[in-house]
């Protein structure tokens, strides 16, 4: 019997009002995940309030009841009973104000994940949140509907780097098949996910591209602030393109520099599972999983570029888990 995550279904079989969040910029563990359980316990007779601090990005739009999301930083109600916080390791990060005034219960995954809520339920093992959010819904005697199904299953495709990252296993797969069998329809959601980018992407691609380097295991790219203006790109565009980077064989570690307006940089790190690239974004002030993490680091690129990589290259190599 998991202990943690029968707290929280005490939790929720004991309140009525719900608020739903998860961290700031979301991805669609992120956004799959808040509304899946928003919709989990609407279905129980619960109300059940989803918000974000960001927009939705474009490709997780059409996913059920994204219109649902209240887009604010400012907490729309103050008569909520738990706020519910979602792949998410601190209050902080949700961007959303006076979320501490409130009960929490926090459901996390990532290795990053800290202890700050009344209950909390931190397991990364798990291959998205959207599994531990299906797990409760089970545990609750919840239906899995197709709209539900459709949010997991676009979570756990999304965090898995489409079943490609270290952690995915005979579980995920048996959670997939489970959402499908449930009416989640992969080709459908595939379209929307893969083959549903804005132009401006393709072209923050070409620069990303152009600024490619490589030197043995470590490959980087870089795009500046002016170059996301030039090609019309948002934050959203910047989603996946340090994966070309590690696409390279023999590269162990790929690093993409995002210049933001105050010059400073976003980083996004991903690693074949050599060197756990979570454990080096903390040590930034940033967080993550083993092989994906972000962090944040003073400009101009020159000096972002010299303190991540010089620490990447100085990580020690570790024992890839085994699952
Ligand atoms: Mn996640």
């Amino acid at each position: 019997v998991n202990k943690a995550a029968e707290r929280v279904l005490a939790a929720v079989r004991t309140h009525q009002r719900f608020l739903v969040t998860s961290h700031a910029r979301p991805d669609g563990d992120a956004v799959g995940s808040v509304l899946a359980m928003t919709l989990i316990l609407r279905q129980l007779g619960k109300d059940a309030d989803p918000q974000l601090a960001d927009p939705v990005p474009l490709i997780y739009k059409s996913l059920p009841h994204a219109g649902d999301i209240i887009h604010d930083t400012v907490l729309h109600h103050d008569d909520y009973d738990v706020a519910i916080v979602l792949e998410c390791d601190s209050v902080a990060r949700t961007r959303l104000q006076g979320l501490a005034a409130f009960p929490l219960l926090n459901i996390d995954h990532h290795t990053s994940a800290r202890e700050f809520a009344q209950v909390n339920w931190i397991d990364s093992n798990a291959s998205a949140v959207a599994e531990m959010v299906y797990e409760l819904a089970i545990m609750a005697g919840a239906t899995i509907t197709p709209d539900i199904a459709t949010c997991l299953y676009t979570a756990v495709l999304t965090d898995t780097g489409s079943f490609c990252y270290e952690g995915t296993d005979e579980r995920t797969f048996a959670l997939v098949e489970e959402l499908v069998r449930c009416g989640a329809d992969p080709v459908r959601i595939a379209r929307n996910i893969y083959f549903s980018n804005p132009a401006s992407k393709m072209r923050l691609l070409g620069a990303a591209l152009s600024s490619l380097h490589r030197d043995g295991p470590l490959a980087w790219l870089h795009v500046t602030h002016d170059q996301m203006v030039k090609t019309g790109a948002i934050e959203e565009d910047c989603e996946g393109l340090v994966n070309y980077a590690l696409g390279i064989s023999g590269v162990e570690i790929a690093a993409f520099f995002r210049e933001l307006p105050d010059g400073r940089f976003r980083v996004s790190l991903r690693s074949k599972g050599a060197i756990n690239v979570g454990d080096v974004a903390e040590e930034f002030g940033g967080g993550g999983h083993e092989c994906a993490a972000g962090l944040g680091v003073d400009g101009p690129l020159d000096h972002a570029r010299d303190v991540v990589l010089g620490r990447l290259v100085q990580a020690p190599p570790r024992t890839i888990a085994q699952h």
